[in-house]
């Protein structure tokens, strides 16, 4: 347990310092009273079940999780809209506090289970009292439909262990193909909506 500890803390405090710098990003843009494309952000640190589950699946032995499980750090932000994902991408790509060492477009290429999301693997330096350690993170970006449903999926793929009953498999891409729609939809009216909310934000201040 102590092992686990000691292994996990590098990972905890990248988690609490992107939290920090990430939620900054939509701070800056609340202050600069402009749309914000960033809606919220999470992050979390794999619990140690699931990190062996995952290794024991991938056939990762537990001495190279350091190097072959990116995702022990995860960040996850949330946009409004499908553009919004681009412009956030934009925005990580031209920061220097981070390395990115891999990016994959679950949008253009969505999964097999309807799964949509944009992932960016990045190098981040951690300073610890040994010095600099660089910890991979996952950084997934989605639209609040995409985090819906991957939320659900996630739950049900929990409680059937990843092997679904072919109806459900159905209603879930049904479902994606649903979410994928309301997007588009929800794109269609972004310019009423963000003026619409500039009109409550400048109330609110009255
Ligand atoms: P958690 O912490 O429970 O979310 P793989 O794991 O084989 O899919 P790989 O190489 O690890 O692939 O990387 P990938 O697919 O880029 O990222 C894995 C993470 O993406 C998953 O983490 C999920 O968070 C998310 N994800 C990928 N595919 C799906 C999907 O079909 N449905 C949902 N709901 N999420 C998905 P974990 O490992 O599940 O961990």
């Amino acid at each position: 347990m102590k092992h686990w500890d000691q292994f996990l803390s590098p990972y905890k405090q990248a988690v609490e310092e992107l939290k920090v710098k990430l939620k900054g990003m939509r701070k800056q843009y609340e202050q600069a009273t402009s749309h914000s494309p960033i809606e919220f952000v999470t992050g979390r640190v794999k619990p140690i079940a699931s990190i062996l589950d995952k290794a024991n699946q991938k056939g990762i032995p537990l001495d190279k999780l350091e190097t072959e499980m990116q995702d022990i750090a995860g960040l996850r932000m949330m946009c409004q809209f499908v553009d919004d994902i681009k412009r956030v991408v934009e925005l990580l790509r031209n920061r220097n506090d981070f390395e990115i060492v891999e990016e994959r477009d679950y949008i253009s290429h969505k999964k097999v289970s309807g799964y949509r999301s944009y992932h960016m693997v990045i190098r981040y330096p951690v300073q610890t009292i040994n010095g600099e350690k660089k910890i991979l993170v996952e950084i997934q970006i989605r639209t609040l439909a995409m985090n819906f449903w991957a939320t659900i999926e996630h739950s049900l793929n929990y409680k059937y262990s990843g092997q679904f009953p072919k109806d459900i498999q159905m209603r879930l891409q049904r479902a994606a193909e649903a979410a994928f729609r309301l997007d588009e939809e929800m794109s269609l009216i972004r310019g009423e909506i963000q003026e619409a909310q500039a009109f409550f934000t400048k109330k609110k201040e009255q």
